[in-house]
């Protein structure tokens, strides 16, 4: 016999299933939570080791790293070790799914760990970049390293400047491509997903705003309430690995 809250949840499931199948359009915006049950930890997770006194949003920006290239460097490192040692889980394989599912398909991602690609979704809108790439702070294009890079910090083998991580840093604006592509599809979407973020940085989080306003149906997966949770039409609360192919299995 189901409990209540099992009960509760398939009727959720049932209507945000309902949602898609209806929906032309629909947009997807992923978090920091989509990854933490492949092992990686969300930006709401204190910071371990070198970093535990640290907040990300002081680590995450020009000044640090203009003030101790190196200690920031060691920070990405240490994360990039920890994103090639994980594997997509089931939450990024249903979107990737999902997209063959409905007939037009947006996902915008705020995570730099590439595992929505390695999961096999197409055209991903990096909204804040790559951790696994580097940009030349000269040159600002996507750039090799030279030789002498193992001792200390990463060189451009173009031009000798220094190397940082192809991501978005607090303070700096979004890369206008992904920009404009995930606004576009925000807007004219008929289903508007939130997943696994707090929706807390902007202008990531306002992208639901503008889908809220246009219409759309918002349905938000997180096992936590979000300033969001109150305007979403459907919350469904619990793990993304969890609950998207439970969604995926509701839409069949
Ligand atoms: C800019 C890349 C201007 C780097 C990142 C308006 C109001 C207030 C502040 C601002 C504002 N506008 C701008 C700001 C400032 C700032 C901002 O938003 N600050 C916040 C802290 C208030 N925004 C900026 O600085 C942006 N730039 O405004 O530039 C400008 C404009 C033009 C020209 C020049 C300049 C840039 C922001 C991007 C910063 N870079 N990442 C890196 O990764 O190192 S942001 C980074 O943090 C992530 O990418 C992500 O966006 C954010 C973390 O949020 P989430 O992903 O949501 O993760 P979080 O840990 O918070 O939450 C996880 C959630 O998952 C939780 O809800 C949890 O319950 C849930 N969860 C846990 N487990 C699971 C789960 N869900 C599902 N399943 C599970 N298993
Ligand atoms: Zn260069």
């Amino acid at each position: 016999m189901k409990n209540d809250s099992a009960v509760a949840l398939d009727a959720l499931l049932a209507r945000a299933a309902d949602a898609l199948r209806k929906a032309k359009r629909v947009c997807v915006l992923t978090g920091a939570g989509i990854s933490a049950e492949s092992g990686i930890p969300t930006f709401r997770d204190a910071l371990t080791g070198l970093w535990a006194n640290f907040n990300p949003e002081d680590l995450a920006t020009p000044e640090a790293f203009e003030r101790d290239p190196k200690f920031v460097w060691d920070w990405y490192e240490f994360r990039r070790e920890l994103i090639r040692q994980a594997e997509p889980n089931p939450g990024h394989f249903a979107l990737a799914e999902l997209a063959g599912r409905v007939p037009r398909f947006t996902l915008v991602t705020q995570n730099v760990d590439g595992l929505h690609q390695r999961a096999g979704s197409k055209g991903v809108l990096e909204y804040h970049g790559n951790i696994l790439r580097d940009r030349c702070c000269v040159e600002q294009v996507i750039a090799e390293r030279s030789e002498d890079s193992r001792h200390g910090l990463p060189r451009c083998a173009a031009c000798g400047g220094l190397l940082r991580p192809d991501v978005v840093w607090f303070g700096e604006a979004i890369p206008p491509g992904p920009m404009l592509a995930a606004a576009a599809a925000a807007e004219s979407c008929d289903v508007f997903l939130s997943i696994g973020t707090s929706s807390l940085v902007y202008p990531a989080a306002s992208l639901a705003e503008s889908a809220l306003r246009a219409g759309a149906t918002v349905i938000e997966v997180n096992p936590d309430r979000t300033d969001l949770s109150p305007a979403a039409d459907v919350v469904l609360g619990g793990p993304s690995g969890l609950l998207l192919p439970r969604l995926l299995d509701a839409l069949s």
